[in-house]
């Protein structure tokens, strides 16, 4: 009788149902009134009473078993046919989709790449690791200038000289090695510093830089074209004014302010009750610059600027910690949510 009991045993335990009817068949024929252990259980009153102790604890073990199949079978059909097409409730209201927002610095990208589309500039981009020419060099930077040290730029090689490029010019490099004027161009991009991440400064920010080369351009082009983008970016009532600067790369050189586009001039925190708010650098290209890429100085002449996509997310989302843009929490990503 114990082999007739293993028998069962094995077969409970390797059984499985295919459909939830088949459940039922199973049960019927382990405990219905003349199943199977029905039959073991009248069987077991004639056997001698030294065999009844162990054959009575594998009986009860096999009547055990069975019964857990049966409610594992059941419960495995009823969570599958809850999540079955024929269960779906389609009366139901859908769950909405949360539409995301872009990042504010894509927003800005967006808006000044499409400003300067509408006067004929084109979008350039290029590698993030350049070599000491296209960084430096071309660009009229001298032998020991100080943006040349390890202080300021992130090397990732030296001699020769490889690293993260410092701004997007290089790009202005490549597209002047590569064709000659008229150059019309923006060139957006993700550039590195080695600076110390504060609220005010990154390692990483990006840049949105502009070249025109062509016969004939000159400084009262740059400033009409800086106007215009000024007026378009921070609207119509907006004045630029130029004060003097230095780079290697232009001469004259200038940085353009905008009149504050909170108080719009009257003074405020934000500019300082200046009244004005720096947005860019720019210049004539020096000479030196555009022979480096073949092109004659003295045929061609052309203008250049450069700002920051950060700083003016920051000025007109009135962001006051850098580190923001670069942590991606959906709680400053969030608000965002429809902004362009
Ligand atoms: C700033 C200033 C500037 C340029 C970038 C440039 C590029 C070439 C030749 C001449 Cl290839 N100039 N770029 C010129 C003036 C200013 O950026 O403050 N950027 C954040």
């Amino acid at each position: 009788m114990l082999e007739k009991i293993q028998h069962y045993l094995h077969e409970v335990e390797s059984y499985k149902a295919q459909y939830p009817e088949e459940t039922e068949q199973f049960r019927l024929k382990y405990m219905s009134r003349k199943g199977i252990l029905a039959e073991l259980f009248a069987d077991f009153k004639n056997i001698p009473p030294e065999e009844k102790k162990a054959t009575g604890a594998l009986l009860n073990e096999l009547k055990t078993k069975i019964q857990e199949k049966i409610d594992a079978s059941k419960m495995a059909f009823e969570s599958s046919l809850s999540s079955s097409s024929s269960s779906i409730d389609l009366t139901r209201p859908a769950d909405h989709i949360e539409i995301g927002a872009r990042h504010p610095l894509s927003i800005i990208r967006k808006q000044i790449i499409s400003i300067f589309s509408r006067i004929g500039f084109t979008v350039a981009e290029d590698r993030e690791i350049e070599d000491d020419w296209h960084n430096f060099t071309a660009l009229n930077f001298p032998e020991e200038h100080p943006a040349r040290d390890m202080q300021d730029t992130i090397f990732i090689e030296k001699n020769p000289d490889i690293l993260l490029r410092t701004h997007t010019s290089p790009v202005q490099i490549r597209v002047m090695e590569k064709m000659q004027p008229p150059i019309r161009k923006i060139f957006p991009g993700r550039v590195f510093r080695n600076e110390a991440v504060s609220a005010r400064a990154h390692c990483i920010f990006h840049q949105v830089e502009g070249l025109y080369v062509d016969k004939d351009v000159s400084f009262a082009d740059m400033k009409q074209t800086l106007l215009y983008f000024a007026k378009e970016m921070f609207g119509e009532k907006t004045e630029i004014r130029l004060r003097p600067s230095y780079f290697p790369f232009t001469e004259p050189s200038g940085e353009m302010d905008v009149t504050c586009l909170i108080c719009g001039g009257k003074g405020c925190n934000i500019c300082k009750h200046s009244g004005w708010v720096e947005i860019m650098g720019c210049g004539m290209v020096d000479p030196n610059v555009l022979d480096n890429c073949n092109i004659n100085s003295n045929i061609y002449t052309g203008f250049a600027f450069g700002m920051g996509i950060e700083r003016i997310a920051m000025l007109r989302y009135q962001i006051r910690d850098i580190r923001l843009f670069f942590e991606n929490d959906v709680r400053f990503l969030r608000q965002f949510k429809g902004a362009y």
